[in-house]
C-alpha cells in the first residue's frame, strides 16, 4: 500500500537522519525530493506546492524550538505538515445507528459495507444490512451473499424506497443498520434525486462516501461533488492496494475537509483499517507504527526487553523460541518488522522474513526437544546431538541444521544492525520519543 509514496518519504527521512550535517542547502534538496515524491503519487501540483512552501517556511524561516536540532526540526515539520494534509484525528462510528453508503458504480460500496459490518461484529455490535440498490442486476444477491459470510441479517424490498422504509422497521432493534445504495457512472440528476429521497426516508446519522484510490487527484473533485449533494459525514477510500495514485486520492480527499474514516486495502473482508492520519504518516515516513506495534506486543505479551535483546543480537535459542511464540501471536513477520522504527527501511534478509508460519511451528518443536544447556548455548550442539534432537522432535536432521543456521544468521545480522546502524537506530529512538512514542 502506498509503496511509492512510502518509499520516497522514508528514503528522504533516512537521508535526513543519517547525513552528517544538515544545512540550508541540504534542506532545499530534501524539499525538492519531497516535491518529487508527492507529485509521483499523483498529489495535485497546487497542493504539493503549498505543502512544500509551508515546510520550507517553517524549517528555514522560523526559529528552531529549544532542544531540537535542525535535523529533528525538519523532520518534525514534515511530519506535522503531512498529518495536516492527510486529515484530522481519527473518528470512529461508535454509537451511529443508521449508516448510508453512497458512491459511484464500482467504487467498492457493497464490499466495504460487509467490511464495516464485520468490523462492528468484532466490537460486539450487531449490524444489519439493507440493499437499496435495485438499479444493478444481482446487486441484492451480492450483498446477501456477503451478509451470509459475516452472519448478519439482510433485507431487500420491491424498490429502493421500500427497502429503506421496511428495512428500518425490520432492523430497528439492531445496533447498526447499513444501507447500500445504487451507484451510477456519474453523479447525474437521477442518482442525485434517488439519494436525496433515500436520505429523507432513512435520516441517516452517518453518510459515508466511498471513493477508490485509483482516482488519484480526481478524488478531490468527486468528493466535492458528493458533498454538495448529500450531507457526507465521512469518506472511505478503497483500493489503496495496487495503485501508485493512493497518495493523491488521500490528500485530495482530506483537503476538502471530508473526514477519511476508513481505508480499504484489498478485496478480502479483513482488508480494512481505521484511518489514523498520525499513524499513517509515521508509517509512510518509515518511523514505524510504534503505537500499533506496542498494542500488538501487549496483546501477545511480548516483552520490550526481549525485543531489545533480539535487536541487539544478544539472544539464545530459548529466546528464539519465545520470539517465535510471540511472533506467531502477532502476525506475519514482514508486517511486524515494518512497524519497528528503523527496521522498516533496512533490508532484512528475505529468508528470515519469509519463514512460513508452518516452519515456525516446526522450529518450535525442534527447540523444545533441546536440553536447557543446548538452548542457552547452541554452540555445544554437535552432529550426534543434532541426531538426537531430530529424533526427539520428529523432524529431519536437515531441518535442525537449518534452524541452527537460521539462528546464527539472524544473530549475526542483528549484531551488524546493532553495530553499523546503531547510530541510526539511536536517532530513530530519540525521534520516536520526541513524537511522544514510548519505546
Ligand atoms: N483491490 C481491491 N479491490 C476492492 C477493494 N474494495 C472493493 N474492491 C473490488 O472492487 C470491485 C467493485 O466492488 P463493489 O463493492 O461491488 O462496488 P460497488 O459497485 O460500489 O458496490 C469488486 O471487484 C471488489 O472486490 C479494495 O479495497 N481493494
Ligand atoms: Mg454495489
Amino acid at each position: 500500500m502506498l509503496e511509492n509514496l512510502g518509499r520516497g518519504l522514508s528514503n528522504l527521512v533516512k537521508r535526513l537522519v543519517t547525513s552528517t550535517s544538515i544545512d540550508k542547502k541540504a534542506v532545499e534538496e530534501i524539499l525538492q525530493d519531497l516535491k518529487k515524491t508527492l507529485l509521483q503519487s499523483d498529489v495535485d501540483i497546487k497542493l504539493t506546492d503549498e505543502l512544500v512552501k509551508n515546510v520550507r517556511k517553517k524549517c528555514l524561516e522560523e526559529k528552531i524550538p529549544a532542544g531540537l536540532t535542525l535535523r529533528e526540526h525538519v523532520l518534525k515539520v514534515i511530519y506535522k505538515e503531512l498529518v495536516n494534509f492527510l486529515g484530522e484525528n481519527p473518528s470512529e462510528l461508535i454509537g451511529k445507528k443508521k449508516i448510508m453508503f453512497v458512491g459511484l458504480f464500482g467504487s467498492g460500496k457493497t464490499t466495504t459495507i460487509a467490511k464495516l459490518a464485520k468490523y462492528f461484529r468484532k466490537q460486539g455490535l450487531r449490524p444489519a444490512l439493507v440493499c437499496c440498490d435495485l438499479h444493478r442486476p444481482a446487486a441484492p444477491e451480492q450483498l446477501q451473499e456477503l451478509a451470509k459470510q459475516i452472519n448478519a441479517p439482510f433485507f431487500v424490498g420491491e424498490d429502493p424506497y421500500l427497502s429503506a422504509k421496511n428495512g428500518l422497521e425490520k432492523f430497528k432493534n439492531y445496533d447498526a443498520i447499513i444501507f447500500d445504495t445504487a451507484g451510477r457512472n456519474a453523479l447525474d440528476k437521477k442518482l442525485a434525486d434517488e439519494l436525496k429521497k433515500l436520505g429523507e426516508i432513512i435520516k441517516p446519522e452517518e453518510v459515508l462516501l466511498v471513493i477508490p484510490a485509483d482516482l488519484g487527484k480526481v478524488a478531490r473533485v468527486q468528493s466535492e461533488e458528493f458533498h454538495k449533494l448529500a450531507n457526507i459525514t465521512g469518506v472511505i477510500i478503497t483500493k489503496m492496494d495496487g495503485t501508485a495514485k493512493a497518495g493523491g486520492a488521500l490528500v485530495g480527499t482530506s483537503v476538502t475537509g471530508a473526514k477519511v474514516k476508513f481505508i480499504g486495502t484489498g478485496e478480502k473482508l479483513e482488508d480494512f483499517e481505521v484511518y489514523n492520519p498520525e499513524r499513517f504518516v509515521s508509517r509512510l515516513l518509515g518511523l514505524g507504527d510504534l503505537q500499533t506495534l506496542l498494542e500488538k506486543a501487549k496483546e501477545a505479551e511480548f516483552k520490550p526487553e526481549k525485543i531489545e535483546k533480539v535487536i541487539e543480537g544478544r539472544f539464545n535459542l530459548q529466546d528464539f523460541q519465545e520470539q517465535i511464540e510471540s511472533m506467531q501471536k502477532m502476525g506475519p513477520l514482514k508486517q511486524i518488522t515494518k512497524m519497528i522504527p528503523g527496521l522498516g527501511m533496512m533490508k532484512l534478509p528475505e529468508e528470515l522474513l519469509e519463514l512460513q508460519q508452518e516452519k515456525m511451528k516446526n522450529y518450535k518443536h525442534i527447540i523444545q526437544s533441546m536440553t536447557k544447556e543446548e538452548k542457552e548455548n547452541p554452540e555445544v550442539i554437535s552432529a550426534s546431538r543434532i541426531k538426537r534432537i531430530a529424533r526427539g522432535s520428529g523432524r529431519p536432521e536437515s531441518e535442525v541444521r537449518e534452524l541452527l543456521t537460521q539462528y546464527s544468521k539472524t544473530k549475526k545480522f542483528m549484531r551488524k544492525l546493532g553495530g553499523k546502524a546503531g547510530l541510526e537506530r539511536g536517532a530513530f529512538k530519540q525521534l520516536a520519543k520526541r513524537f511522544g512514542f514510548k519505546l
